[in-house]
């Protein structure tokens, strides 16, 4: 008679402690800087519902899209001294910082946000640079290649001449090698220059065009193929020293997947958005020349060289990064094709 007493008591203890350790679930903070409908807080909705997921609910992620925690500036600051327990950068926005990981901002040609991504991860997983040694890199991810979104027409590059365009990172000398005048702004800031009229346009992917409205006044496209701009997933390296070790396996699984996923929506996302400005504001797209993308190509080769220049002056061994990096894009393109 006692016996199915005690049974049930044990039972009732078990059924306690898994509730209250599913009660104890972890809240982290995820902030970002731009605005909820683009493409870095998309994918950091699609993160925070797999790990939710896969974590069975021990770990939940507080998302703080639009600058509400941290802006796109004082993100990897924010981070490092936990004012967000995750965080989202855009590496050009750091000039400096993040001398190993810019070399994914050289004009060397990326077609695919796929490719660029994986090839970012690669890159990161093979020399750990110490850059990012003082966060835990969750994921890793590029934006699609860059093109001028434009109030005033650029048919053809001497169209460039004097027009002032928002951009970051490489491109501003891409753009100073062509005769245009790069105005440098994190992409938070993009919406009130353009409103303004500080700036007449703007580089960067075309999923822009539709998720921050700038097609209603950035009529004009022209396809120029300018470099991609890196994003790192950051978080604070106590707050991660502090997980469980089943919580940051599952993390870590999710790394590269994470990566791909974001790579494949934003490549699809791009041609939504340009046929998306078609259609609601009858954009128009301009293709350049083969002479004239060869003239954006000679005229951004020196990058490379700075870029091999500043990587040295920081202890890196500059030539093989470049080289992984174009190894590891050409053994992807040869994968997903370009
Ligand atoms: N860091 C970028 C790239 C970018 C492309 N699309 C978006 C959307 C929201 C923020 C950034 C981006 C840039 O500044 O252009």
């Amino acid at each position: 008679m006692r016996r199915p007493i005690i049974l049930l008591a044990a039972a009732m203890t078990l059924v306690c402690l898994l509730a209250a350790t599913a009660m104890a679930a972890t809240t982290l903070t995820y902030a970002n800087f731009p605005p909820a409908t683009t493409f870095p807080c998309i994918q950091m909705e699609h993160w925070k519902e797999e790990v939710e997921k896969r974590t069975g609910g021990a770990l939940a992620i507080q998302t703080f899209p639009g600058s509400t925690l941290l802006g796109a500036k004082n993100m990897l600051r924010g981070v490092q001294t936990g004012q967000a327990d995750i965080g989202c950068i855009s590496l050009p926005y750091y000039p400096g910082v993040f001398p190993a990981m810019s070399v994914l901002n050289l004009p060397v040609a990326f077609t695919s946000t796929k490719v660029a991504s994986l090839t970012m991860w690669d890159v990161y997983q093979k020399h750990r640079p110490a850059e990012l040694g003082d966060v835990k890199v969750l994921t890793l991810f590029t934006s699609a290649p860059s093109n001028i979104m434009s109030k005033e027409p650029v048919r053809q590059l001497s169209d460039l001449k004097g027009m002032e365009l928002r951009a970051s990172g490489s491109i501003l000398n891409i753009l100073a090698g062509l005769g245009a005048q790069g105005v440098g702004m994190p992409m938070s800031q993009t919406p009130e220059a353009l409103q303004k009229g500080v700036v007449k346009g703007l580089v960067s992917s075309f999923d822009v065009l539709k998720d921050f409205n700038f097609a209603e006044l950035c009529r004009f496209e022209t396809i120029t193929n300018m470099p991609v701009y890196p994003f790192a997933v950051i978080m604070n390296k106590a707050c991660w020293d502090a997980l469980p070790d089943d919580v940051k396996k599952t993390l870590d699984d999710l790394g590269r997947e994470q990566a791909q996923w974001t790579g494949e929506y934003l490549d699809k996302h791009i041609n939504d958005s340009l046929a998306w400005s078609k259609e609601q504001y009858q954009v128009e797209v301009f293709t350049l020349t083969e002479a004239e993308h060869e003239e954006i190509r000679v005229k951004s080769a020196g990058l490379v060289d700075e870029w091999k220049g500043e990587a040295a002056k920081a202890g890196l061994d500059a030539d093989t990064i470049l080289n992984d990096m174009l190894a590891f894009k050409a053994k992807y393109e040869a994968e997903f094709g370009k």
